[in-house]
């Protein structure tokens, strides 16, 4: 279950996990993030399970990780959330174009699940503007 590396923007998404909830969120990444001229890895990780893919995310004092993940179109995401620290104000997960806004208790797993429809850059976060953020890239 050792994640193989894939690529995209850095910049946008590493930094956008550690920023204060005080700044402003970065630009969207381009549509086509994984060619683009700075890159840092997409992660390919979970378990399948009947279909569903598995994924384990935690929030720390860094944002939520891993991310950015890869997802595939039409195939079904369980997340398993959980916030491990009060240090940000990630304490809750806002999906918006999925209509997903789950509470995360601390210390408690949550668990979300959605099929992503579309290819392309996801970004969630919290309920502030997404301002503590994290990613999803569709293929
Ligand atoms: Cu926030």
């Amino acid at each position: 279950m050792r994640p193989w590396l894939r690529f995209a923007v850095t910049g946008v998404l590493v930094g956008v996990s550690q920023q204060a909830c005080t700044k402003e969120p970065p630009p969207a990444p381009p549509a086509d993030a994984r060619r683009g001229p700075h890159y840092t890895a997409i992660q390919e990780t979970g378990t399948k399970v009947n279909g569903t893919l598995i994924v384990e995310l935690t929030v720390t004092q860094k944002g939520f990780e891993p991310s950015p993940v890869l997802l595939r179109q039409g195939e079904p995401v369980t997340l398993l959330v959980t916030r491990k620290t009060d240090q940000t104000c990630a304490t809750e997960l806002v999906l918006e174009d999925y209509g997903i806004h789950e509470k995360l208790p601390l210390g408690k797993l949550v668990e979300i699940t959605f099929t992503p429809r579309q290819a392309g850059m996801l970004r969630y976060g919290c309920a502030m503007e997404q301002r503590t953020a994290g990613a999803f890239y569709v293929e």
